[in-house]
């Protein structure tokens, strides 16, 4: 399991509770990456007695994943797990989102609020995910509902393939699904619940850049994996 927290230490104890040891008959073994900041995320996950990467300055969760990948990689993972650090996710459905990779039926899964259970109430959230979701769609030839899901669990072979290309280092939901689908990766999505924030604001700006910025990724991914002449970028 590997989370990217920045700031999150009002919210990452109640999530490390959370995450179970087993998955089936698989082991699960926690990383967190304590994204800079300057509360006491570092602590709370080095107390919970999980692997704890700290990195020095904020780097953004795109910056942050993609090192806890390669960290998770070297460690000899066959799955790799993501999932937020604010209490959005319920870890405890771990065993959902792996089952399609452990049956060889995908080689990356995103869990879905929209197929499952959606406890926010912001309208506007809610219609961006959708719009963005058919652009995404449109674009790749896949039928995701929730693109930008935190929640979502790789294959190890996936992850050595597309992690070097990955560029960006806030805003990574959407350029994963785009190099993923590109590649030719087995992409399914399985029913999550999605919770209010357990606690403080979200760390991202308000939801016109969001979404802004949702749309930037998307674009220039898409120009990237469609134009460059090295067929991996
Ligand atoms: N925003 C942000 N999140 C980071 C960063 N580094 C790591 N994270 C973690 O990434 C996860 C998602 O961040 P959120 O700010 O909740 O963003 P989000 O879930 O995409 O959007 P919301 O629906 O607004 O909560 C959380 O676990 C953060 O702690 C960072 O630099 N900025
Ligand atoms: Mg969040």
């Amino acid at each position: 399991m590997l989370i990217a927290a920045y700031e999150e230490e009002e919210n990452l104890g109640d999530v490390l509770k959370e995450v179970p040891t087993m998955a089936g008959d698989l082991e699960v073994s926690t990383l967190v990456m304590v994204d800079g900041g300057s509360d006491g995320t570092d602590q709370v996950a080095i107390d919970a007695g999980v692997f704890t990467c700290v990195l020095p300055v904020n780097l953004g969760q795109g910056a942050a994943l993609r090192l806890g990948y390669e960290l998770a990689l070297a460690h000899g993972a066959r799955f790799v797990v993501t999932l937020d650090a604010d209490g959005q996710n319920d870890p405890s459905e771990l065993s959902t989102i792996i089952e399609p990779l452990v049956a060889d039926e995908a080689d990356f899964v995103i869990g879905s609020r929209r197929l499952g259970v959606d406890r926010t109430t912001d309208r506007f959230r809610q219609a961006g995910v959708r719009v963005y979701a058919r652009i995404l769609n449109a674009i790749t030839h896949q039928e995701i509902t929730d693109s930008s899901n935190g929640f979502r669990a790789f294959r190890a072979e996936l992850l050595r393939d597309i992690v070097p290309y990955l560029r960006q280092d806030q805003y990574q939901t959407a350029e994963v699904v785009i190099a993923a689908a590109h590649r030719g990766w087995r992409i399914v999505q399985r029913p999550t619940i999605w919770h209010p924030r357990a606690s403080g604001q979200s760390k991202k700006s308000g939801n016109f850049i969001f979404g802004l910025q949702y749309a930037r990724v998307i674009g220039t991914t898409w120009l990237r994996v469609t134009f460059r002449r090295d067929p991996r970028n």
